[in-house]
């Protein structure tokens, strides 16, 4: 009689079970791209205008000394979406195939499709390839293994940047076009697939990654993005220093000078190329604002995770460098960003609290083990990163990690670490920034006695073994 009341009881709570096992709350996963802190909320330009940018950080938790774990597109996508540091997988490079160095690593919407999830994305999410086995569906078709959609360029290029010669990256352009959102492509189009998706009701819970593209060079965007940002107006990088090299050891100053910035100087471009970035900035912002309407009007706004970030920064003339690849904070730090709504984390019952900022030292490799916690799944067993989950609860809650990005060149890395930064180049150099009062890293105090004990606390932090850089393609 007992065994029969059993099985009519667990006949009855069963079907609920299994239904709550497959509920769960969407993780909406938006990448940017070359991203650095000029955006409003971050204060590192006053000149940028990303109210969007701004009104998601203010919605939930912004996290402002967060960290790319590689200096470059692939390093850094490749170990968010594996959940591996650079250091353990041995991807380094932007010329390091994902699939040849990690044939068989997880990545995170197989993840959560593993765990009752549908994955779709759009747009760049890894560096040119969609990896389509992870994905349940992907703007454009994931066979063609092209995350990039339809995106106008001018008929004739360059616009405004000559070529200087074969070492020059093609894209490195600026220019406004005469061409509406929707004319242009791109990066609408991608938020308006994403805005369709985030409009119906699904029957599992989603996986939603939205890949945004610009700021990525080329820095060409519709006309009406340059037009809050006249020329005349344009101010240099509030970090730049004429002599700002003059106390950098031998790879540091090898580091940041190259021919990029040298080039955009010598032809008077370089304000032109900031509107550029400024401009591009802002219409990326404008898209994600698309994003976030959606989401709002439709029936997935109250059981939607969304989550934010770069996948590194870049540099404007600091230190006489131009692009990505240096260790310096202008390139490691991101804009990341993360809202949870009351009631839909089983860790994170009461949601992130409206406006909280967390200046601890984090790194983007805390995604893969963040998201899938707070959606309730379990983690990966080699995931890298620690789970940010007691400073979603607590942004002052003790924290004993720094936060490492790695170069392309095993044993080379920045590591941030709360209001201090130490750089370790492979052939042994190092720097060392007091953060707090200096937070452009002018004045390198690697050499100085009085900071012995803090150079020797960071270093003490560090890696120290670094697996090698796995074959090129
Ligand atoms: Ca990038
Ligand atoms: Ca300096």
């Amino acid at each position: 009689m007992l065994f029969i009341q059993c099985l009519v009881l667990l006949h009855a709570l069963l079907p609920d079970a299994v239904a709550a096992e497959q509920k769960g709350p969407n993780v909406l996963f938006i990448a940017m791209d070359d991203l650095n802190d000029w955006i409003g909320c971050m204060g590192g330009n006053a000149q940028s205008i990303t109210p969007n940018l701004d009104r998601l950080a203010a919605s939930g938790t912004l996290f402002t000394n967060a960290h790319c774990p590689g200096a470059a597109c692939n390093p850094s996508r490749t170990a968010v979406m594996s959940g591996l540091s650079p250091h353990v997988s041995g991807l380094y490079e932007n010329s390091q195939n994902m699939r040849e160095v990690l044939p068989d690593a997880e990545l995170m919407p197989s993840h959560f499709r593993s765990h009752g999830y549908k994955a779709l994305g759009a747009g760049k999410i890894l560096h040119y390839v969609i990896d389509a086995r992870s994905w349940d569906e992907y703007f454009p078709a994931k066979e063609s293994e092209m995350p990039l959609p339809r995106t106008l360029y001018p008929e004739k290029r360059p616009v405004s940047l000559p070529r200087a010669g074969e070492w020059q990256y093609v894209e490195t352009d600026w220019a406004a076009l005469d061409a509406t959102d929707e004319e242009f492509g791109g990066d609408w189009l991608v938020s308006e697939w994403v805005g369709d998706q985030l409009g119906k009701k699904h029957d599992q819970p989603l996986f939603l990654a939205c890949g945004i593209y610009r700021p990525h060079e080329p820095w060409f965007v519709p006309a009406r993005y340059f037009e809050p940002f006249p020329l005349e107006s344009i101010k240099l990088p509030p970090g730049y220093k004429e002599d700002d090299l003059d106390d950098l050891p031998p790879a540091g100053k090898k580091a940041g000078p190259n021919r990029y910035f040298e080039h955009i100087r010598k032809l008077g471009q370089w304000r032109k190329a900031i509107q550029g970035y400024l401009a591009s900035i802002h219409f990326a912002d404008a898209m994600l604002g698309r994003v976030l309407d959606s989401l709002e009007k439709g029936p997935n706004k109250d059981n939607t995770i969304v989550v934010l970030w770069s996948d590194h920064g870049w540099q404007l003339g600091e230190k006489q460098h131009w692009q990505k690849f240096t260790a310096w904070r202008a390139v490691t730090r991101v804009p990341l960003m993360i809202r949870v709504p009351p009631s839909v984390s089983p860790v994170l019952p009461g949601g992130t609290s409206i406006g909280s900022v967390c200046d601890q030292p984090v790194n983007l490799l805390s995604l893969y083990p963040t998201l899938a916690g707070l959606a309730g799944i379990p983690g990966k067993p080699d995931n890298s990163g620690p789970d940010l989950l007691p400073l979603l609860k607590d942004p002052e809650s003790a924290w004993d990690f720094v936060s490492i990005t790695h170069l392309a060149t095993p044993g080379s890395y920045g590591l941030s670490a709360r209001g201090w930064r130490y750089i370790h180049y492979a052939g042994g150099d190092e720097e060392l920034y007091d953060i707090a009062k200096d937070p452009f890293e002018w004045v390198n105090l690697a050499g100085k006695t009085e900071h012995k004990d803090k150079l020797t606390e960071l270093r003490r932090m560090a890696p120290t073994e670094f697996a090698p850089l796995e074959s090129k393609r």
